[in-house]
């Protein structure tokens, strides 16, 4: 089967990575805007490094791991009997630690900078301020965390159009349904004619333009679908 699977937030949730709109969420005592915006970046430069290294310094501090769904997406992804896109709205490496070959990451990397001066992506475990030099030019001050904020492009929309529109199986997981271009995959599928599925805990803003939805946790039922597969 040709499958495009689409994960969010809720993906990582079980491995204690907090999703951005729940209770809990990564978003509480930040705006969205305060943060990840480019204005937000160019007003203040210093709260938007503080924020993403700490999030960056937690991904990396040995408490989290990839959960039974990252693995048995990896384990779909290396099996020779389907064809499958990975597309991931998060930002962490738990679709790569869990062994999945190859993720496009549609909102960046945590892992890794940007350049503002010379446009180099490098890897990056490290704070990034206003003192680091980028590896690539050696400028100083013009390095930012290589996410996608809001108002910016998102990552490899001509490839996700394409892997949707000749997929047998679109299928979403762990994501509200509330941030574009990514909540409007579904309607790419529907008008290609792709059947679709959603797996997520609760009801998401898209949840009725799928053709079926399972409710519950991403690390119980990813693997009970992808072992029906
Ligand atoms: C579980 C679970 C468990 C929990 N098991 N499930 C007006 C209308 C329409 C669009 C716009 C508009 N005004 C502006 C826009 C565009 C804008 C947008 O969508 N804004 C909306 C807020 C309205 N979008 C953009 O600007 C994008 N760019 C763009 O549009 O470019 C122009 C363009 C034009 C034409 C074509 C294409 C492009 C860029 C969006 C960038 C988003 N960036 C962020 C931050 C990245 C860096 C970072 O991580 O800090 O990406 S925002 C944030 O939201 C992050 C996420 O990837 C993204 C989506 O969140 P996600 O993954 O869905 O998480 P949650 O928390 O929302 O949901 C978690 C879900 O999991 C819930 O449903 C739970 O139930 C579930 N769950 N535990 C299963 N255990």
């Amino acid at each position: 089967m040709n499958l495009v699977i689409l994960t969010g937030a809720g993906i990582s949730a079980e491995s204690g990575v907090p999703t951005f709109r729940g209770p809990d969420g990564l978003w509480e005592g930040h705006r969205v805007e305060d943060v990840a915006t480019p204005e937000a970046f160019e007003r203040d430069p210093l709260l938007v490094h503080t924020f993403y290294n700490l999030r960056r310094a937690k991904l990396l501090d040995g408490t989290i791991h990839p959960n039974p769904a990252h693995l048995a997406l990896a384990k779909l992804a290396r099996s020779k009997e389907h064809q499958l896109l990975l597309v991931t709205q998060n930002i962490d490496d738990l679709h790569e630690r869990a062994g999945s070959p190859e993720v496009l990451h549609m909102h960046g990397e945590l892992l890794k900078s940007r350049c503002t001066d010379c446009g180099a992506v490098t890897p990056c475990r490290e704070d990034i301020g206003r003192s680091s030099v980028c590896p690539a030019c050696g400028h100083i001050d013009c390095l930012r965390p290589h996410v996608v904020w809001f108002g910016e492009m998102p990552i490899g929309l001509d490839e996700i159009g394409a892997a949707i529109s000749r997929a047998d199986l679109f299928v979403a997981i762990g994501t509200s349904g509330l941030v574009y271009p990514a909540a409007g995959f579904v309607s790419w599928a529907r008008q290609a004619g792709v059947r679709t599925l959603e797996i997520n805990l609760e009801e998401s803003a898209g949840s009725g333009t799928f053709h079926e939805t399972r409710r519950g946790p991403a690390g119980e039922i990813v693997p009970q679908w992808v072992a029906e597969l």
